[in-house]
């Protein structure tokens, strides 16, 4: 492979695409696309309730900690912030990451970069480097597909196999719930993690599989569960935090590796939590104990549908897993699938209906969607059933279909999309009300465990729960009525569950607080109704700098 001639000495842009992202534009920002993750695809339907927060570009972050050259990352940057940084400094290299809704940015930057900085090599990597083609549709000198800290490091001349370094990642920023800014507080918010890219399972329409090699393959960054304890150590003294976002589309399907970190947490008396992503058959291979003595405290599940053929959901009953789940103390997200082939008007209903009937603390919907790269997009090409002229700011599975459906119209897939996230929030309430309750089970479970890490973090939980919690549920109780009274009253009852549990301090933050924030909560209603949307900060960080001013 083609090394830079400065090698390590070349000065490194990497850069996330530009904002503002949450209106729509002519470069393909959408105003249903916000830079929020719950917002976006979670609770979009949930209105003041929606938890609303920004996450960092975690793969532009990694290749960053990874190479010894002179860099700057540049992200959620405006076009003028870019055009500012590629004027203020020399770069040699040009580094953008795009998903494959932004392609139109990801042009617009390789072109901006040719007019201002025309010496600079224009790198081009991230999910965007799936669509077939995209050589002839930006101006780009690499194209990286896959891995992109192998490939910086082999570009620089430096060793692509040497241990990665992780940096310290604070989750989400600028959270926003009912109205109110969270504070910031060290430690407050959970660290992410990076265990690995990829997925074996190879879902025919998952993409992150496919762009990491497809079924049977995945990139490992952290072999063992010794490897992740020490980096998990390191994390935690840096941000003072105990609560890990663990990036791995399937972390639980490595048990040999997450059963060694349960064995380094125990000799520690760590008492971690970790939010993880999960296959139903993956969870299968623990017990509950286990599970909750590891700190799993979140899950997020591909649900599909009942009656899909995948083999992550083959000989589970969901209903009855979600079930287990949250009584032990285990928040679930679960992800559901509108649109799979043997979807139709007349029983998509029901299949909707028994996904909100899971109760799941979260629910993401997204409709089936063949994306450039993966096995179902070349299934729907070869079958002729690709939509043409659908712009690929579109394809994403939050608007409409970009294929034939053998019985659903495109209009109807986003009648269908939103009906099953509206139907989810008003038949089961607010997320964050469920997320109160499962956090309540799992302490009067655990309370008194033998294990005092399990002890620990179900105090630490429930100290939330009492506090800003219960004045979140004091306001939900009385907001809900107006759309399902019959929750409002469980809203109720949760309350007082929790002021019986802690009658002093529930029943004051709910007096003094509960006014407050259901002023916020009105207010914010308003704002959304009148097009209020939010926007990540622009942030420039850089290392290895000294070095490249001399
Ligand atoms: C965090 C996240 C977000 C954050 C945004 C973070 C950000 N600042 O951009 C939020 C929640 C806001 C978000 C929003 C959306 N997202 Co998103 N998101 C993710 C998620 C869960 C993690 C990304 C991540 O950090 N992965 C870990 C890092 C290490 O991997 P990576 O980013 O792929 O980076 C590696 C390589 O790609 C490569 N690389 C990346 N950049 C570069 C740059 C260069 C120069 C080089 C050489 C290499 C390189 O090297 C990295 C290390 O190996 C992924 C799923 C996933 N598991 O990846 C989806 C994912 C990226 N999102 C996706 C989508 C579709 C969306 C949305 C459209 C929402 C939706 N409808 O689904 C919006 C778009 C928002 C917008 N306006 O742009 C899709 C992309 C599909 C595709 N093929 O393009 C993914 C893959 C989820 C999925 N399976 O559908 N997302
Ligand atoms: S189990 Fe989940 S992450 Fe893995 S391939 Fe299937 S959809 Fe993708």
């Amino acid at each position: 492979m083609e090394i830079h001639p400065k090698r390590v000495h070349a000065r490194v842009l990497l850069t996330s695409v530009f904002g503002p992202y949450a209106q729509d534009d002519e470069f393909g920002s959408r105003a249903i696309n916000p830079m929020e993750l719950y917002h976006n695809q979670v609770t979009r339907a949930q209105g003041s309730f929606s938890v609303r927060m920004f996450h960092r570009s975690w793969g532009i972050m990694l290749i960053q900690a990874n190479i010894s050259a002179p860099c700057t990352v540049l992200d959620f940057p405006t076009r003028e912030a870019f055009v500012r940084e590629l004027t203020a400094n020399r770069y040699d290299i040009v580094g953008i990451s795009g998903i494959i809704v932004n392609v139109g940015k990801v042009k617009e930057m390789c072109r901006i970069v040719r007019e201002v900085s025309p010496h600079s090599t224009v790198v081009v990597g991230g999910h965007v480097a799936a669509i077939p083609g995209l050589e002839t549709m930006i101006d780009a000198d690499h194209i990286v597909r896959g891995e992109g800290i192998s490939w910086m490091r082999r570009y620089l001349g430096e060793d692509d196999h040497a241990p990665i370094r992780h940096p310290a990642i604070v989750s989400g920023f600028k959270t926003r719930i009912m109205g109110m800014r969270l504070p910031q507080r060290t430690g407050g918010t959970a660290a992410t993690i990076i265990p690995s890219v990829g997925c074996p399972m190879g879902c025919n329409f998952c993409t992150t599989s496919a762009f990491f090699g497809g079924k049977g393959k995945f990139v490992n960054f952290y072999e063992t569960g010794d490897e992740l304890f020490d980096v998990m150590c390191g994390i935690e003294s840096k941000l003072k935090v105990k609560s890990f976002f663990v990036m791995d589309e399937n972390f639980l399907l490595h048990r040999k590796r997450a059963m060694r970190l349960l064995e380094r947490m125990k000799q520690a008396g760590k008492s971690w939590e970790f939010s993880v992503f999960s296959s139903a058959n993956a969870i299968r291979k623990y017990t509950m104990r286990e599970l909750v003595e590891l700190g799993v405290s979140w899950v997020w599940m591909g649900l599909e549908s009942p009656k899909s053929g995948y083999a992550k959901l083959q000989g589970t009953d969901i209903g009855q897993l979600t079930r287990e789940l949250r009584e032990h103390g285990i928040r679930v997200q679960g992800s559901t699938i509108i649109g799979l082939e043997h979807h139709t008007p007349g029983n998509i209903a029901g299949e909707i209906e028994s996904a909100a009937s899971y109760q799941t603390d979260f629910h993401q919907f997204m409709l089936y969607t063949p994306v450039p790269g993966t096995p179902l997009y070349q299934e729907m090409a070869d079958q002729g059933r690709l939509l043409p002229d659908v712009n690929l700011a579109d394809i994403h599975g939050q608007f409409k279909f970009n294929f034939r459906h053998a019985a659903i119209s495109r209009d109807d897939s986003k009648t269908f999309l939103d009906w099953a996230f509206w139907r989810d929030f008003q038949r089961n309430g607010p997320s964050l009300y469920r997320m109160c309750q499962t956090m309540l089970h799992g302490w009067q479970r655990y309370k008194d465990c033998s294990d005092p890490r399990v002890r620990e973090r179900f105090t630490r939980q429930v100290k939330k729960l009492v506090g800003a919690y219960d004045a979140m549920l004091w306001v939900m109780e009385r907001e809900f009525k107006k759309v399902n009274r019959s929750v409002s009253e469980q809203i109720h009852n949760l309350r007082r569950e929790v002021e019986k549990e802690f009658p002093i301090v529930a029943r004051l933050t709910a007096s003094l607080l509960g006014p407050l924030l259901l002023w916020a909560a009105r207010r914010e209603e308003r704002r959304l109704a009148s097009g209020r949307t939010y926007e990540p900060p622009t942030i420039i960080e850089r290392t290895n700098w000294v070095s490249a001013s001399s």
